[in-house]
């Protein structure tokens, strides 16, 4: 066979726009790739749900590759194994209850189980904005506003694209960008004690992996927060490398959104 190099062109060409232009109107649309958002999108596109999900960098995965410090494993909780165990993973109890796991492995695995449910990844695209419609004097998150990431690495003055979205998520991790923009630049509030963002706390593993789980939830019409942003949303404590409550919120999130949408 003789390789033709613009054929090569041609198909990435059109099999990318082909995926953009049928991600504009989204059931699900997730904002960050980290491991809630990757549970996200692989347990609500396994149900059917049309689920794109935007990761700023070139690579999903966000904080869990690096396992603690570089040291590239993570531990996971008994409450949570059971979703690693799904994905094809095995998971090695070092004292009761507490497993540990190959941080990349699991990375991997979450990464291809969204990706082969049908999620559409977009990495290299950052979320800079939301689209906000006022409906019966009731505000909600309708979409997206994205752009290319080297072209915010770059601060080049280009405008971004717009897609519309049922439901957005936020799981952009600790910074809670996208919330942080929603209420910047519209003055809105949330459902959280202040109606702002509470902000994240220092180290308490135990309480924050529960409050993971409990603060998952929608915190503003049409947008639901999950992993560490819902920690940063409602205010509570870090955890560090054990990571049950961030594919926990996952699949809460994903199955609160699922009856939703049904
Ligand atoms: O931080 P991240 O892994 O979020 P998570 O799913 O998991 C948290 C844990 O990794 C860890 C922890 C638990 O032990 O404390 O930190 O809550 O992933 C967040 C992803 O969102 C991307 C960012 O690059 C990262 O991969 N991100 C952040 N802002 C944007 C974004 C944005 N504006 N647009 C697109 N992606």
């Amino acid at each position: 066979m003789i390789i033709d190099e613009r054929i090569v062109s041609e198909a990435i060409a059109t099999a990318y726009f082909e995926k953009f232009r049928d991600s504009l109107d989204l059931d699900v649309a997730i904002v960050g790739g980290g491991p809630s958002g990757l549970t996200a999108a692989w347990k609500l596109s396994e149900q059917g749900f049309k689920v794109g999900l935007f990761e700023r960098k070139l690579s999903v995965g966000g904080g869990m590759w690096g396992g603690g410090m570089t040291w590239n494993f993570i531990v996971v909780q008994e409450e949570a194994k059971g979703i690693l165990e799904e994905a094809g993973l095995t998971l090695k109890e070092f004292r009761p209850g507490y497993f540990t796991v190959d941080s990349v492995a699991a990375t991997a695995v979450l990464a291809a189980k969204a990706t082969l449910a049908g999620a559409r990844v977009f990495n290299c695209m950052s979320v800079e904005d939301v689209v906000l419609r006022e409906v019966d004097g009731v505000k909600r998150v309708m979409g997206l506003v994205v752009n290319s990431s080297p072209v915010e690495i770059a601060r080049l003055h280009v405008d971004p694209l717009v897609l519309h979205c049922k439901y957005a998520i936020e799981c952009t991790g600790h910074d809670v960008e996208m919330l942080k923009t929603l209420v910047r630049k519209n003055g809105v509030r949330l459902n959280t004690p202040s109606g702002g963002i509470e902000g994240e706390q220092s180290m308490w593993a135990d309480v924050a992996e529960a409050n993971t789980v409990n603060h998952t939830r929608e915190v503003f019409p049409g947008v639901y927060v999950a992993g560490m942003a819902a920690n940063a949303a409602y205010g509570s404590y870090r955890m560090g490398p054990i990571f049950g409550g961030m594919l926990l919120s996952g699949v809460k999130v994903a199955k609160e959104i699922a009856a939703r949408l049904r």
